[in-house]
């Protein structure tokens, strides 16, 4: 008798040999796949590429590597603590906010892709230096998402979407960045938690690369992310309740409503940090919602640079966005600091919360 038959009986060890030999083959087909290669492949389906949409996607992984050193470091080094300025939404501005915000320019600035920027940090557009070529490209970034949190070693992110220019030449403009989402080509997030994670979506399924330090690569760990159609989590900040409109009050006491039918109540779960709480949301199913209320009259998060990139990721995982009343990727942006409620996640459960809203449903 063996040594796990010992333990196990006969049954039991041919059922743990079984499933052995199947995670032994399971793991034999999967690709070691780089987060660099995976872009040259995507590339590669498109025959008449010319490799700037590769770089441009390359330049900020190298930008996102520098920010994750910069993060995983920053109870050691006299990095923390506020600084002097706000940025453009009133915000206050700390150290890793800059840092963040100048590492993606300087990785974006010279390659020759962009012909714009755009970042929730800088108050205007950010020009490409004229003594670098411009390309057709605009990049709309939040370099750190989820401010608040850094002091307390919680988990932050960076956002990012892409747009192919629509003014035909030279320097872009306010309009090659005020379009609506469905006109991104490429949006992802970063999330830096207890491991680095990047995901990404050029229009063909959603993808996320887990960072492995040791050799400085992100590796694809999560491919094709589908988001259940209804999850058991609601992400809000349930602090605002009083400010809120009936039909947000109403959808959130209905979820906490014990109905075993419809699986509820729900769980409750909030970091603070978009990008983190998207993530978790994405990957297990459930609803994050940041509604307009009293004290944020047009909501809190911007369009441009949190919304519509984080609306185009979860379209393509399955999911579902919106304002409450329209499509989040429907909306144009008319400033680039636009903010936007927002209610993002499973596609049933946010169809669920739009009905409360809109006062088709009541509890
Ligand atoms: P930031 O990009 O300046 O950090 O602000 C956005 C953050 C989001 O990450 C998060 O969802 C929200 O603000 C939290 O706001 P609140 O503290 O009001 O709940
Ligand atoms: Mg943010």
């Amino acid at each position: 008798m063996s040594r796990q038959e010992l333990f196990t009986g006969r049954d039991g060890a041919r059922r743990l040999s079984e499933k052995n030999r199947s995670r032994e083959r399971d793991l034999a087909s999967r690709r070691l796949m780089t987060l660099g290669r995976h872009i040259e492949e995507g590339e590669r389906m498109h025959p008449g590429a010319t490799g700037d949409f590769s770089g441009l996607l390359s330049d900020l992984a190298i930008a996102v590597k520098l920010i994750w050193r910069e993060v995983s470091k920053a109870g050691l080094i006299d990095i923390l603590g506020v600084t002097d300025k706000h940025n453009a939404s009133g915000d206050e501005v700390k150290k890793l906010d800059e840092f963040a915000d100048e590492t993606i320019y300087k990785a974006m600035d010279h390659g020759g892709h962009l012909c714009v920027m755009a970042s929730e940090e800088s108050e205007g557009l950010i020009e490409i230096p004229t003594r670098y070529p411009v390309g057709k490209y605009v990049l709309v970034y939040d370099p750190i998402d989820g401010s608040s949190n850094i002091d307390a070693n919680a988990s932050i992110g960076s956002i990012f979407g892409v747009f192919r220019r629509v003014t035909p030449s030279g320097p872009g403009t306010d309009a090659d960045c005020l379009q609506p989402g469905y006109k991104q080509v490429a949006a992802g997030y970063v999330v830096y938690g207890p491991s680095t994670i990047f995901v990404y979506c050029t229009g063909k399924g959603v993808h996320g690369f887990t960072l492995d330090p040791s050799v400085g690569e992100f590796l694809l760990s999560h491919e094709n992310v589908v988001i259940p159609k209804r999850g058991k989590i609601y992400s809000i900040n349930e602090g605002n309740y009083l400010r809120w409109d009936d039909g947000v009050k109403n959808y959130i006491n209905y979820l906490k409503k014990e109905d075993k039918a419809t699986n509820r109540p729900y769980s409750s779960r909030y970091i603070g940090s978009l990008a983190a709480d998207f993530h978790r949301n994405l990957l297990y199913g459930g609803i994050f919602m940041y509604p307009s209320d009293k004290s944020h009259p047009g909501g809190k998060l911007r369009l441009l640079y949190e919304a519509s990139p984080l609306s185009f990721i979860v379209e393509h995982a399955g999911g579902r966005a919106t304002d409450g009343k329209e499509r989040i990727l429907d909306i144009v942006p008319t400033s680039l600091h636009q903010k936007t409620p927002l209610f993002i996640g499973s596609g049933e459960d946010v169809k669920e919360a739009e009905e409360f809203i809109q006062g088709k449903r009541s509890y």
